[in-house]
This record gives structure tokens, C-alpha cells and sequence, in this order.
């Protein structure tokens, strides 16, 4: 029996329709959403997944499909038919397409908002400063504080423009509840908490309460990436940038520099905690009571002593003389 054609391509629109479904549902591909704006992303992932497994599925169908049904018989030497374009299809695969980009285009650009990512004049005062202070960041200068009065917002055009995922339309106005200054230098990320007075190594964070980073960089760009969170920021010499959002999930997670910032790149990592808000405020005491009273810690650089000048406090405890040493690095 010879099924009819229309019938087997609507199965197979079905079957291809179901394959997509699930796929983008049941990819596997993203760590856990540890974030309260992950799920947003994941949202918009897996459609472009979905879509995408259906375009493979169908692209990949029709070429095996293709392959066997007009294959050549033996004894057939004649060549294929000469088809010069084909109007109503090539306004098909040009529109479906077109449809399918704008309606992403349009879900990104809503998920970017909720998120906060379209604050773009919502910097604080406090970005110019370093700015200012970096003779390298000429481009990041503020304007002359003689502009015409004539101009409408002359406050604005003295703010630099944020970069980053700021206050999200239902944050907009609030303060967040913990402030961290990030800090990115060849290698490693250096976390300050300004209102806490504490520096770490890791990011602490409490689980349920939103959190702004305020991110730059000491020497390279950098960008800071918790795939946990779903959330990715270049860290820039000379101005600064800034992630909010609200850490969900208490756990820890890798917390890395996304982009290639010299030869130790891979090794600038650490942690991203997030703890329950009792921990986090556990966290914050053990901080503060390790805290030395005077912060009068001095840090050499060894880079500047000479030899003998660095290993002689060493050297020191051992019994051994400065002159020894000396006569040892000659
Ligand atoms: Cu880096």
C-alpha cells in the first residue's frame, strides 16, 4: 500500500515537531540555574534549541532523503532536470526565517530587560572617578564642566554610561543588600565589601537578596563569568561596569575570567558562594573578627629587592649572615 504523500510529510511535521520539543527541553547542556534570573535565560536557550533541533533534524532529513530517492539507477546517464529558482520557495525560506529571528530578537530583548540589562544610564556619580585617575582612559573623560546652559540634561551627559546588568525594572530605585567592588587583575579577582570593610578572595553572597557587583579591571580586560547564574561581564581598565541580580541556590559555584587575558588566563578562578542568610552573616562576623586592628599590613615586592635583601630575613632565622648570602649570589 502506498501512503500518500501529504500524509507522510504531516507525519513527518509531526515527528519533527516532537523531536524538537523535547530536545530543547531535555538537552542537558546547562549546569543548574542557581540565579532568580537564570530560568530567563534558560528560557531563551532552549527555544533557540528547540528551533535549532528542528532546522538540523529537517536540513539533515530532506539531504538523506534526497540522497536516496534521486540517486542514479544503472544504465541512467542522463542529466537532471535544468531548474532556474524558484520564486514561491525562496520567498518561503527567506520569510520563515525572518519570522523566526524577529521573534527571538524580541524574547532576548525581553529577557535583557527583566534582567536589567537595558539601565544603561543608571550609573552612579562614582564611575568617573577612576576614570579620571587613569591617564590611559582619555576616552572615558567626563565633559567640561563649562557646557552651555542651554543643554537639557547636562547631568546626564556628565554620567558615563553603565555597562552591565544594573537595576531591573522591579528593583529600579531600590538599594541592593550586599555592594561588592570586584576587582580583576592578571590573575585573580579581589572582592571588597565597602560597606563591610572585608576583602576576600571568594564571593559570599546570601542566598535570596540581591547583590551589585561593581566590576573593573587593573591591567587587562578581563570579564567575570558564574555560569551558575548565567551571568557574564567584562571587567575594564579605567571604568566600570556592574552586574545585579540575586544569587538563589545556596552552594558553591565556579566563578571564572571569561576572556583571554594572558598566559595564566585558565588559572584565574575561584568561587562563587552562596550561603544561607545565618551563614552569610556567620560569614561576615568571622570576617570582620579576622580583620587586624590597625590595617597597617605592609606588602613587599620582591620584584624590587635584590636578592640578598630578600632572602636576609630569611636567612636570619636559619643562623646565616647577610655576608654569606652575599658571597653565595655574587
Ligand atoms: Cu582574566
Amino acid at each position: 500500500m502506498k501512503i500518500p504523500s501529504a500524509i507522510s510529510a504531516m507525519l513527518a511535521g509531526i515527528g519533527l515537531t516532537l523531536i524538537s520539543l523535547w530536545y530543547g527541553q531535555n538537552h542537558g547542556l546547562m549546569p543548574i540555574a542557581a540565579s532568580e534570573e537564570a530560568p530567563w535565560v534558560d528560557g531563551l536557550f532552549n527555544t533557540m534549541m528547540t528551533i535549532a533541533t528542528g532546522l538540523f533534524v529537517l536540513v539533515q532529513g530532506i539531504i538523506i532523503v534526497a540522497i536516496w530517492r534521486f540517486r542514479q539507477r544503472p544504465g541512467d546517464d542522463s542529466d537532471g532536470p535544468p531548474i532556474h529558482g524558484n520564486v514561491p520557495l525562496e520567498v518561503l525560506w527567506t520569510a520563515i526565517p525572518a519570522v523566526l529571528i524577529m521573534g527571538i530578537g524580541i524574547y532576548s530583548f525581553e529577557v535583557y530587560n527583566s534582567m536589567g540589562g537595558l539601565d544603561p544610564m543608571a550609573s552612579h556619580d562614582s564611575h568617573t572617578m577612576q576614570a579620571q585617575a587613569q591617564p590611559g582612559a582619555a576616552i572615558a573623560a567626563t565633559l567640561p564642566e563649562n557646557e552651555p546652559e542651554a543643554d537639557a540634561t547636562p547631568s546626564k551627559a556628565k554620567k558615563m554610561l553603565a555597562l552591565g546588568v544594573g537595576a531591573s525594572p522591579k528593583t529600579q530605585g531600590q538599594s541592593p543588600f550586599v555592594n561588592v567592588n570586584v576587582l580583576g587583575l592578571q590573575f585573580a579577582w579581589i572582592f571588597t565589601y565597602p560597606d563591610l570593610g572585608i576583602t576576600s578572595g571568594e564571593l559570599h553572597m546570601p542566598a535570596g537578596k540581591e547583590v551589585q557587583l561593581t566590576i573593573s579591571a587593573n591591567d587587562v580586560i578581563h570579564a567575570l563569568w558564574i555560569p551558575e547564574f548565567r551571568l557574564k561581564q567584562d571587567a575594564i581598565p579605567g571604568r566600570e561596569t556592574e552586574l545585579r541580580f540575586v544569587p538563589q541556590t545556596v552552594g558553591n559555584y565556579p566563578l571564572l575570567c571569561a576572556e583571554l587575558c594572558g598566559s595564566y588566563h585558565g588559572g584565574m578562578k575561584t568561587r562563587a558562594i552562596v550561603h544561607t542568610p545565618e551563614d552569610y552573616q556567620a560569614w561576615v562576623e568571622s570576617q570582620l573578627a579576622a580583620q587586624p586592628e590597625s590595617g597597617n599590613t605592609v606588602a613587599i615586592n620582591p620584584a624590587e629587592l635584590s636578592e640578598s635583601d630578600y632572602l636576609e630575613p630569611l636567612g636570619a632565622e636559619m643562623g646565616i649572615t647577610p655576608e654569606a648570602i652575599a658571597q653565595l649570589h655574587n
